[in-house]
C-alpha cells in the first residue's frame, strides 16, 4: 500500500498534546494503518526560514514542518487566505480585502512549498491536501514535474459561479483546483458549484462516470460529509458526566471559533427576541456563548469581537436581574471533555452560521447527548450539516422570529420527541462517522469511479455558454 502523505496549513503538534480534535483524530488512522507523513506549517515563523522540511520521526506518523518568514506568513495566511479567500468562500464579498502582494504571497508559498515536498516524497506516494490555503499546491508540484496521485478537500464552502468570480484571479483559481486529481467538497451544494465553474470557466464536460473532463484530462469530483469520533466523543461526555454537577438552568449553549461566518450577532438577536416574546422565560433560561478568539490581527475579526461583547452587555442590561445573567460569554477555549459535559448538560444547542462547510460543533452536540434525556439542535439550512441532519430543528438565522419560535418549540418538546430526533441523527451520525470519512475519499483517490452524493440536480445542467476571460 503506498505511503500517505498529508499537507495542511498546519502539522499536527510533535508531542500529540491538543490532537484530540478536528483532522488529526479523523486522518491518524488512516496514516497509522499505511505509514505516513504529515507536512504542515511550524508553530513559528523564522527570519531564516529552512530551505527544507524539517523532518520529524515519530512511532506513529512522521511530521514534516515547513518554516516562513514572518511578512510572508502574513500576507499568505492572514493576507489572502483569510482576507480574500475565506470571506469570498463565505459569500462575503464585502468583507475582501483585495491586495497584490497578498495575491503574491499566496503564490509564492505554494511555489515554495512545492518544491521543498517535491524532494520529500516517493514516487508511489499519494499526496492529501487540504483546504483553501494549498490550493495551487498540485499547479505547483506538476510545474516540477511530480506526477504522484493528488487529492484536495476543502472544508469550507465554494460559492456559487457568480461569487467566485468577484475574486480578481478567478481563472488561476479555477486551474489551480483542475490541477488535481480528484477535489472531495463537504455538499452536493458545493460540488454542484464546482461543477458549474469547472464547465463555465474552462469549458468542462461531465462524464458518465461523475468525474470531469478539462481539455482531456479527467478529474474525480465527490461529495465527503466530515464528521467527528462520534463513539469516542459519546463515551467521553457520558464519562465526564459522572464527575459533575449539572446545576440544571434550562441551558442553551453556543459553542463556535468567533467567526463572522457564524451567525452570531444573528443567534443573539434571536435570542433577545425569545426573551422579549416568551417573558416567563426570563429568570429560567440562560445562554452560555462559547467563543474563543481566532485571526484576531484581521479587522473584520475584531469588528466581530466588538459587536458581541456590546450586544451581550445590552442583553443583560435589558433583561437580567441582581441574581440573573441572560448571557453569559466565555472569549476562550476549553478543554474537549469540558465542552463534552456542557454539551450534555445543555437543553438548546444554537447553531446559527450564516454559511458554513460543514460545522462539527452540530455534530459534537448530538454525540454528547444523554440518549435517555437528549437536548434539541437547532441548525441553520446554511450549515453544510444540514444537508444530512435533517431531524434537527432547521432555523434560519436571519430571522429572529423564527429563531425565538424555534427555541420556544425546542424548550417545549416532549421527551418522546426529543428521543426519536435524537436516536435518528445519532445512528447516522455513528454509521458515518470520521473514519469512514478518511476511509472513502482514500479510496475514491485511489480508484476514481462513480461520484458519491451526486444525486443532487444541478449535476443535470444544460450545456452553457464559455465565459472565461469575461
Ligand atoms: P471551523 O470553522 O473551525 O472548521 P467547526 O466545524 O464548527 O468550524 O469546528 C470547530 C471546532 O472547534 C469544533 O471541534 C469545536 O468543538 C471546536 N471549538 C469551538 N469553540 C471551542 C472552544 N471554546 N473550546 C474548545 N473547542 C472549541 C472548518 C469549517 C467547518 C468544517 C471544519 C471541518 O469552517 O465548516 O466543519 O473545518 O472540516
Amino acid at each position: 500500500m503506498p505511503r500517505l502523505v498529508i499537507i495542511s496549513n498546519r502539522a499536527p503538534s510533535l508531542d500529540g498534546a491538543g490532537d484530540s480534535g478536528g483532522l488529526v483524530v479523523a486522518l491518524k488512522d488512516a496514516l497509522k494503518s499505511r505509514g505516513g507523513l504529515w507536512i504542515g506549517g511550524a508553530p513559528a515563523t523564522s527570519e531564516n526560514p529552512s530551505p527544507t522540511i524539517l523532518m520529524h520521526e515519530r512511532p506513529d506518523f512522521d511530521i514534516g514542518l515547513f518554516e516562513l518568514e514572518p511578512q510572508l506568513q502574513h500576507d499568505y495566511y492572514l493576507g489572502y487566505s483569510n482576507s480574500v479567500l475565506w470571506p469570498a468562500f463565505h459569500g462575503r464579498l464585502d468583507l475582501i480585502d483585495v491586495r497584490e502582494h497578498y495575491t503574491s504571497a499566496y503564490k509564492e508559498v505554494a511555489r515554495r512549498l512545492a518544491e521543498m515536498v517535491a524532494k520529500v516524497i516517493a514516487d508511489d506516494d499519494i499526496l492529501w491536501i487540504h483546504d483553501y490555503q494549498l490550493i495551487p499546491l498540485a499547479f505547483e508540484l506538476k510545474k516540477l514535474g511530480v506526477s504522484n496521485k493528488m487529492g484536495f478537500f476543502l472544508h469550507i464552502p465554494l460559492p456559487d459561479l457568480q461569487t467566485f468570480k468577484a475574486i480578481p484571479n478567478w481563472m488561476e483559481l479555477s486551474e489551480w483546483f483542475a490541477a488535481f486529481d480528484m477535489v472531495g467538497f463537504q455538499t452536493r451544494r458545493d460540488l454542484a458549484h464546482m461543477i458549474d465553474i469547472f464547465r463555465q470557466t474552462m469549458r468542462g464536460e461531465l462524464r458518465f462516470n461523475g468525474n470531469i473532463d478539462i481539455n482531456g484530462r479527467e478529474i474525480s469530483l465527490g461529495c465527503y460529509p466530515i464528521s467527528i469520533d462520534v463513539k469516542g466523543f459519546a463515551e467521553m461526555a457520558a464519562e465526564k458526566a459522572q464527575t459533575v454537577d449539572p446545576a440544571r438552568l434550562t441551558r442553551l449553549i453556543g459553542v463556535d471559533r468567533l467567526d463572522y461566518s457564524k451567525g452570531l450577532p444573528q443567534r443573539l438577536a434571536g435570542y433577545e427576541q425569545f426573551l422579549a416574546d416568551y417573558p416567563d422565560y426570563c429568570g429560567k433560561v440562560s445562554l452560555l456563548q462559547i467563543a474563543p478568539p481566532t485571526r484576531d490581527n484581521v479587522e473584520a475579526y475584531q469588528d466581530i469581537r466588538e459587536e458581541m461583547e456590546a450586544t451581550s452587555g445590552r442583553i443583560n442590561g435589558r433583561f437580567g436581574t441582581i441574581d440573573w445573567v441572560p448571557v453569559q460569554y466565555m472569549h476562550r477555549a476549553l478543554p474537549r471533555d469540558e465542552l463534552a459535559v456542557l454539551y450534555r448538560y445543555s437543553y438548546i444547542c444554537l447553531v446559527t452560521p450564516l454559511f458554513d462547510g460543514m460545522n462539527l460543533v452540530a455534530k459534537e452536540f448530538v454525540a454528547a447527548q444523554d440518549p435517555e434525556d437528549p437536548g434539541v439542535l437547532l441548525l441553520s439550512q446554511f450549515a453544510g450539516a444540514a444537508e444530512e441532519m435533517k431531524e434537527a430543528v432547521i432555523i434560519n438565522p436571519h430571522d429572529p422570529h423564527g429563531l425565538s419560535r424555534a427555541i420556544k418549540q425546542a424548550l417545549d418538546m416532549s421527551l418522546e420527541e426529543r428521543k426519536e430526533r435524537h436516536n435518528a441523527l445519532y445512528e447516522r451520525l455513528a454509521a458515518n462517522d470520521v473514519s469512514k470519512w478518511s476511509a472513502e475519499f482514500l479510496r475514491r483517490l485511489e480508484k476514481p469511479a462513480g461520484i458519491p452524493g451526486a444525486r443532487h440536480p444541478s449535476l443535470k445542467l444544460p450545456d452553457v455558454p464559455f465565459h472565461a476571460g469575461q
